[in-house]
């Protein structure tokens, strides 16, 4: 027989419309308890001691490490699947060929089937959270109920969750719906299915991050970029971050970039002593919210409270903030261990002594840490948390940019001609595939926007949408595009990197604000000679020419084979993307 552990009676006065599905999913599912979750520092505190007991989380050395746990992850269930991953839309064209799509009939029968009496023998915990400040109009609530305990701890910290979320929800009325079991972790048992129409989502067989904590990519990316084209807004993979330059003035500037790529480090990078007078703040790392304000600009919030960021390669020298927010209050998951119980990862100094699988740790075995190995914290443990990411305003953007991670071709920095060209620049990103999803590993794939494993809808309608939003505006972002990770013949690579990405940003924010020339070429404006600050930077002037090269011939190549894979999207196809292309051709044409 179920119980509740709270009294169920103020809650239902609140919100009814919850009480009435978590009582639909208890028929379902039959778990042994039911438990809303208030989200107070006692419940998280209690919830993690049981996961100890049980030997699901391990205490780490608590006078180095306080407050941080490790958990392991079934050794099959380490990354976002991106091929379990569908969007089921009543037409197949609404979600496009770039998602997977099931009938929302035959997906929801699936799921019946294995959702029937999953949770016997567990609790069901009612994770009321809120996606933005509570008080925030651009805000929006979700409820994920969850057998895993390990995801509530997860969601306390990456939403504002419990109790307040509640209350939010009984004034907007609508929330997101998120169902997710661990099933049995059997990757042939494994869905994530969402269901944008009717703002669901039902998760099974995973209880890894993107797949399991439902208010990250399901419901701020995918569900939620169906909910801002419907409302004029735009649901993006972009982190943000404030920038403010010696001459006093802040700029915000809201970055794509594919997973794994340096999103979390860009947006709390430090300045290179070469800049001082530079002063960083971090808004958000993952996801974006952007909303047309009635001033003309872009405005945009970071609809998570903390990071679920990647472990390996995290240091004092790499991200030195980003160290000392982890310091302390930290789930750590698939990470090493060093002897004195610390966590350790690739990159990290010390020694591993225990690996993510909890063996002992053999180099013959792989990494010490999984390559995806993440940390969840809290976003205000960062020492550079702006202040500004709790204002219900949100902030004003001045710049967009779009990044992917490319060996070749890609130059470092270039500038779209108009808000148009941008949204074709951001649909023409390309990147190496990372570990945070299963696959192979540095296949160079077309991840538009940053948003291929999250868009919700069918990109051609997503880039129609983007071009309406930039000319609803008077005072549009601009937009870039930059590429951190070219590589030289010999595989080195030619930049920096990390806290030397500010000489870029500077620059960026020079044209911003009308204060730096540029020169027209082929792809857009780029620097003209010694505009990007070097001084300081041990980079030999042929690596920086190498950097800016854009190889002709490559080029025209790159924009034939983006062409076939626009003209993929058929009719949903706006046709001023294939205009802007024609016009790049012409001037790569002219270039030869
Ligand atoms: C993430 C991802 O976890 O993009 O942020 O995979
Ligand atoms: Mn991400």
């Amino acid at each position: 027989m179920a119980t509740a552990l709270h009294t169920l009676a103020p809650l239902s006065e609140i919100a009814r419309n919850v009480v009435d599905w978590v009582e639909q999913v208890r028929g379902q599912t039959q778990p042994d308890r039911v438990y809303w979750c208030d989200g107070s520092r006692a419940e998280f505190q209690r919830l993690r001691r049981e996961l100890v007991s049980r030997g699901e989380l391990k205490e780490l050395n608590q006078s180095t490490f306080p407050g941080c746990y490790l958990s392991r992850s079934a050794p099959s269930d380490v990354a976002r699947v991106e091929h379990l991953t569908y969007v089921c839309t009543r037409s197949k064209e609404d979600a496009g060929p770039n998602n997977n799509w099931m009938d929302p009939a035959e997906a929801k029968a699936k799921l019946a089937a294995l959702f029937n009496g999953c949770m016997r023998g567990r609790t069901l915990y009612v994770v009321p959270y809120c996606m933005g400040p509570l008080d925030s109009p651009y805000s929006r609530c979700g409820v994920e109920i969850t057998d895993s305990a390990y995801v509530v701890l997860n969601m306390a910290i990456m939403t504002r969750m419990g109790r307040v979320a509640l209350e939010r929800i009984a004034t907007d009325g609508v929330f997101v719906r998120g169902l997710h079991s661990t099933g049995d972790l059997n990757p042939e048992r494994r869905f994530i299915m969402h269901f944008p129409e009717e703002l669901s989502i039902q998760s099974i067989g995973s209880g890894y991050g993107g797949n399991a904590l439902l208010g990250k990519k399901c419901h701020a990316l995918r569900i939620a970029s169906w909910q801002a084209r419907e409302e004029g807004w735009l649901a993006e993979h972009m982190l943000l971050v404030g920038l403010q330059s010696p001459r006093g003035e802040t700029h915000y500037i809201a970055a794509a970039f594919p997973s794994a790529c340096g999103k979390t480090n860009l947006s709390m990078l430090i300045p290179p002593e070469s800049m001082p007078g530079w002063k960083i703040s971090t808004i958000g790392d993952d996801i974006a919210w952007l909303q047309p304000g009635v001033d003309g600009r872009l405005w945009a919030i970071n609809p998570e409270a903390g990071y679920f960021g990647v472990a390996p390669g995290t240091n004092a020298k790499t991200n030195r903030n980003a160290y000392e927010t982890i310091r302390h209050d930290t789930i750590f998951t698939n990470v090493a261990l060093t002897a004195d119980n610390e966590p350790w990862w690739e990159g990290r100094e010390g020694h591993p002594v225990i690996d993510w699988q909890g063996r002992p740790y053999d180099p013959a075995n792989g990494p010490a840490a999984h390559p995806n190995a993440r940390f969840t914290v809290a976003a205000s443990q960062n020492p550079i948390y702006a202040k500004v990411a709790e204002d219900p305003r949100g902030v004003p953007i001045s710049a967009i940019i779009f990044g992917g991670r490319r060996r070749s071709l890609a130059p470092l920095v270039y500038e779209a001609r108009s808000w148009q060209h941008g949204v074709l620049v951001g649909a023409s990103v390309a990147s190496e595939t990372t570990a945070a999803a299963t696959g192979q590993v540095g296949v160079v794939r077309r991840d538009p926007m940053a948003m291929k494993p999250f868009c919700g809808y069918n990109y051609g309608d997503y880039w129609d949408h983007w071009l309406r939003v930039g000319a609803a505006l008077t005072h549009a972002p601009r937009i870039f595009h930059v590429n951190w990770f070219r590589q030289n013949a010999a595989g080195k690579f030619l930049w920096p990197g990390f806290g030397e990405n500010l000489r870029v940003l500077a620059w960026i924010i020079e044209r911003c604000e009308g204060r730096a020339g540029a020169l027209d070429a082929p792809l857009g404006y780029m620097p003209l000679p010694g505009a990007i600050d070097t001084r300081g930077l041990e980079a030999s002037a042929e690596a920086l020419a190498e950097l800016n090269a854009v190889p002709v011939a490559g080029w025209r190549e790159e924009v034939g084979q983006l062409r076939q894979y626009l003209q993929g999207f058929g009719t949903r196809l706006p046709p001023a993307l294939l205009s802007e292309l024609a016009e790049v051709e012409q001037r790569l044409a002219r270039a030869s």
